[in-house]
């Protein structure tokens, strides 16, 4: 599978970790969007959060639980937002599910 995600998790393509564990791999964003733009994946190839389902939400559960850290760990003391984009018409560029923790200033008010 020719999965840009699949690829820097195993390392073929660097990038900068900010965690990860054996379920879950989170990375700076390559173009940021806030002072603070982390990724945060499943290891697991999901394409997309519509790919969810019962056999795979652990990972899901798994990030969720690990968000916080990882906002905790980058200083996001006065809050951030989790997006995913699903699909083409949300202009979900990557094929695998990713959630983007945005924060490190004051974001817009706007959520599109
Ligand atoms: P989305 O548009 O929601 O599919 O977001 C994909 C994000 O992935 C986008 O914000 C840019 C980021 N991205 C794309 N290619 C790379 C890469 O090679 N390295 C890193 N660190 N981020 C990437």
């Amino acid at each position: 599978m020719n999965c840009l995600f699949c690829k820097i998790i195993k390392g073929e393509i660097p990038s900068s970790k900010v965690y990860e564990d054996d379920m879950i791999y989170a990375f700076r964003d390559i173009n940021p969007m806030a002072k603070v733009h982390v990724l945060v994946i499943p290891k697991l190839h999901i394409p997309s959060a519509d790919g969810v389902d019962e056999d795979n939400s652990a990972y899901i559960a798994h990030i969720f639980e690990m968000i916080p850290y990882i906002a905790k760990a980058e200083g996001l003391d006065g809050g951030y937002r989790v997006i995913t984009n699903c699909g083409d018409d949300a202009c979900q560029s990557v094929k695998h599910l990713h959630f983007h923790i945005l924060g490190g200033e004051q974001l817009s008010d706007k959520m599109c």
